[in-house]
């Protein structure tokens, strides 16, 4: 007999894949389908070791930087963003480049040029060394000053506080975000806003869930790859909202027996960048050991979907091949 089904789980809905990883994971999909050639990428596509592996079995190369990349080839750059200097080392490559940056990371990017050409001090909240934060502060790196957290904004010093700005990387904890900034503000009352928020709508609605779920768990556990910023933050932003424990986890191989000690109900999420199939194992997994009992707690419902990058869909046009992700989206509305 197996164990008695007693313990409950919270799924946290919405959870995984966003726009902007669904578009640069088939974009890699596609791309190995449709080329007749090595297909590299710079950079984990998004920040997910399952989704690296499974493409790089299925033939991507994966680089560092693109002066790994033969000369004439094909790369594709990842969900994260890219400085121009790289897009300038590519073309001096002659290499033929799909860009697959999220749409609503380059509307940072935008919006870093046009404060820059505006001459004013951006202040960047982001992690420094993430892909994003490089890319983003790339684009006008003498006006560009990173912070980190809280803890930077008192070394933090501008040429005239009356032309300050603050943009942020887009997978950062909002609550934490909103303390640096009140920081920032205190220290320059003039300090001006994104134009629209630069955290994007996939981290703010998946801190939203977990932190519904997290004060009714006695464990969250949150699907995610150590370097993806927005599934780190799901671990943190649930610990604030008041479970007891919440851990990270690649996949079901990293759970520990200890940690279900005492636990009846287990809140579970994902990042943007995980697939679903490794939140399925986790609730078989979960349910071997007891926690049958699954219970969708949905604060959002998301429906956005970004068309393919422009290079590839124009060669995929011109060989008569279609976005069928368009197809079945559009098949959905006419449905419902
Ligand atoms: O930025 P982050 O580390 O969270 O990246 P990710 O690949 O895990 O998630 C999606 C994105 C972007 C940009
Ligand atoms: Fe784009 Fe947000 Fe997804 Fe990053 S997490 S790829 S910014 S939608």
């Amino acid at each position: 007999m197996g164990p008695v089904s007693t313990g409950t789980v919270l799924l946290a809905e919405p959870r995984g894949y966003c726009a902007g990883v669904d578009r640069a994971v088939v974009a890699v999909e596609r791309a190995l389908e449709h080329y007749d050639e090595t297909v590299y990428v710079r950079h984990e596509i998004v920040h997910n070791k399952y989704v690296v592996d499974r493409l790089r079995e299925k033939g991507a190369v994966f680089v560092d930087e693109v002066d790994e990349v033969p000369e004439g080839s094909l790369v594709i750059f990842s969900a994260h963003g890219i400085s121009p200097a790289v897009r300038e080392m590519a073309k001096q490559r002659n290499l033929r480049t799909i860009d697959a940056t999220c749409p609503l990371v380059t509307k940072v990017h935008k919006e870093a040029v046009r404060f820059a050409r505006e001459d004013y001090d951006i202040l960047l909240v982001g992690h420094e060394g993430h892909e994003e934060v490089e890319g983003t502060a790339g684009e006008a790196p003498e006006h560009v000053q990173i912070v980190n957290g809280p803890e930077d904004v008192d070394s933090v010093q501008v040429r005239d506080p009356e032309k300050v700005v603050w943009l942020s990387q887009t997978t950062l904890s909002v609550d934490e975000t909103m303390e640096t900034v009140d920081l920032l503000r205190k220290r320059f009352p003039k300090l001006q806003s994104p134009p629209s928020d630069d955290i994007c709508y996939a981290t703010q609605n998946r801190q939203v869930a977990v932190k519904k779920i997290a004060p009714e768990s006695d464990l969250v556990l949150v699907v995610g790859s150590p370097n993806s910023s927005n599934s780190v933050r799901l671990m943190e932003v649930a610990l604030e909202a008041g479970a007891p424990q919440a851990h990270r986890i690649d996949s079901v191989q990293e759970l520990r027996d200890e940690w279900f000690d005492g636990v009846s109900t287990v809140g579970v999420t994902s990042g943007a960048s995980v697939p679903e199939v490794l939140v399925q194992q986790l609730l078989q997994e979960l349910e071997r050991r007891g926690y049958g009992d699954v219970k969708p707690v949905r604060t959002a419902t998301e429906d956005l979907m970004f068309s393919l990058p422009r290079e590839l869909r124009v060669e995929m046009r011109a060989a008569g091949e279609v976005d069928t992700r368009q197809r079945a989206s559009a098949r959905r509305a006419q449905e419902s």
